[in-house]
């Protein structure tokens, strides 16, 4: 069996990049579960150091499992090449770390997830690169911002926590309008249901955590993009930094994969309904879904988006002390962080995932002490309506 090029989407994601093992015929690919590689001769050894496109020689600069997720994941987003790392936030830092250097200046939204805002606001300021936080969803904030030494643009659409969106042709413009470079967290939409490449960003990363493997028994991050800088990467931050996925865990984001259409199918269909259930109960102040027609860039999500997923962020009437009801008492959602699980897991950004944010930045990113975030999962929808209803009902 052969790559088609005109293959569909869905049959990618279920065929892409593994056409059968060559020596056994086996349709899974194998685990190269292997630190070394043997080389040839001292040349060939010296050639594979210094260019990894000459042969595996050890596990850290690449394996064979890890190159079939990548393959994988470029088809997927219709990239040249990727790379995959031990988790999101190692995709996230060895790219940054790797195109900036002392004196240089990102702009950056301030709705990110917050390991990256951390990253950002106090790692890379302790090496001289300065980030301005601005409201990406509105492009002039972002074209104010610029400055003469702005080398990225970063943002992620939808975005952690709130589902807000950013226009994915207009930063991509204003990118390439100036020299600078766009770089977009994709983790909420996953390849499935938008591929920012084609709207012109230069880089997509992803934590693979979440939808890509889907089944919250794997770590993992992709970077997507241009072969040239995604071997600078290799070569400069992921090599020498060492956060390399594992052949393993390449291995089961490659099996995860193979169901990403499906599982993202019903992902949005479960949210919509939930979210409409949300938007209809009398105890809920806002429900932040893409696909409502209520969500200011309902009109934008059409047109980047090929169907909403499964992320809704809600306020309650009563605020944080409604919030810590309702999540002390759901009993099918799992009160838990992460996201894009097939089970449904509910969290409170404000005091989980974001604590380490100040309260003002916080409260300027759209995280007010209200905010639930909801993964809508894959069980029956409903149920968690069910379930949501019955732990709204004790709340006040
Ligand atoms: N980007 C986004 C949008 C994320 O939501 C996360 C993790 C990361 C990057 C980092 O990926 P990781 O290193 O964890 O694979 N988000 C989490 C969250 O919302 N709750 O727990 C983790």
């Amino acid at each position: 069996m052969e790559k088609d090029k005109n293959w569909k989407l869905k049959t990618k994601i279920v065929r892409a990049a593994h056409y059968g093992c060559p020596q056994t015929g086996s349709i899974a690919p194998p685990i190269y579960q292997a630190v070394n590689f043997k080389v040839d001769n001292v040349d060939d050894g010296a050639d594979r150091c210094r260019n990894f496109d000459n042969g595996y020689i050890y596990t850290r600069l690449g394996s064979p499992t890890q190159t079939l997720l990548e393959a994988k994941m470029a088809e997927l987003e219709n990239g040249e090449a990727a790379l995959a790392f031990t988790t999101g936030v190692a995709a996230i830092t060895a790219t940054l770390m790797c195109i900036l250097k002392q004196g240089d200046h990102v702009v950056a939204d301030g709705t990110v997830y917050s390991a990256t805002n951390y990253f950002l606001s106090n790692l890379m300021t302790d090496y001289g690169i300065e980030t301005t936080f601005v409201d990406c969803s509105n492009p002039d904030n972002v074209k104010k911002a610029v400055k003469e030494n702005t080398k990225i643009i970063y943002f992620e659409t939808p975005a952690n926590p709130t589902v807000k969106l950013v226009d994915l042709k207009e930063m991509a413009a204003i990118g390439k309008s100036r020299g600078i470079m766009t770089i977009v967290d994709s983790t909420f939409g996953s390849p499935y249901l938008q591929r920012p490449l084609d709207f012109g960003i230069d880089v997509v990363i992803h934590s693979a955590t979440k939808y890509i493997g889907g089944h919250g028994d794997v770590m993992g991050g992709i970077v997507i993009g241009k072969k040239d800088l995604m071997d600078a990467i290799r070569d400069k931050t992921l090599k020498n930094l060492g956060g390399v996925i594992s052949p393993f865990d390449a291995w089961l984001l490659f099996r995860g994969l193979k169901t990403l259409h499906l599982r993202m199918q019903r992902h949005c269909e479960n949210a919509m309904e939930v979210a409409k259930f949300l938007e209809g109960h009398p105890k809920v102040e806002r429900v932040f879904y893409p696909g409502l027609p209520s969500h200011p860039q309902h009109e934008l999500a059409s047109k980047q988006m090929d169907d909403f997923g499964g992320m809704i962020a809600f306020e309650l009437k009563g605020g944080f002390e409604a919030g810590k009801t309702l999540m002390n008492n759901v009993k099918l959602c799992w009160l838990a962080v992460s996201l894009g699980d097939v089970d449904t897991l509910i969290q409170h950004p404000a005091s989980m995932t974001h604590v380490y944010i100040p309260q003002e930045e916080k409260l300027k990113a759209g995280i007010t002490d209200g905010l639930v975030r909801l993964s809508v999962g894959v069980e029956d929808a409903e149920d968690l309506i069910k379930d949501l209803e019955q732990a709204l009902e004790i709340t006040k």
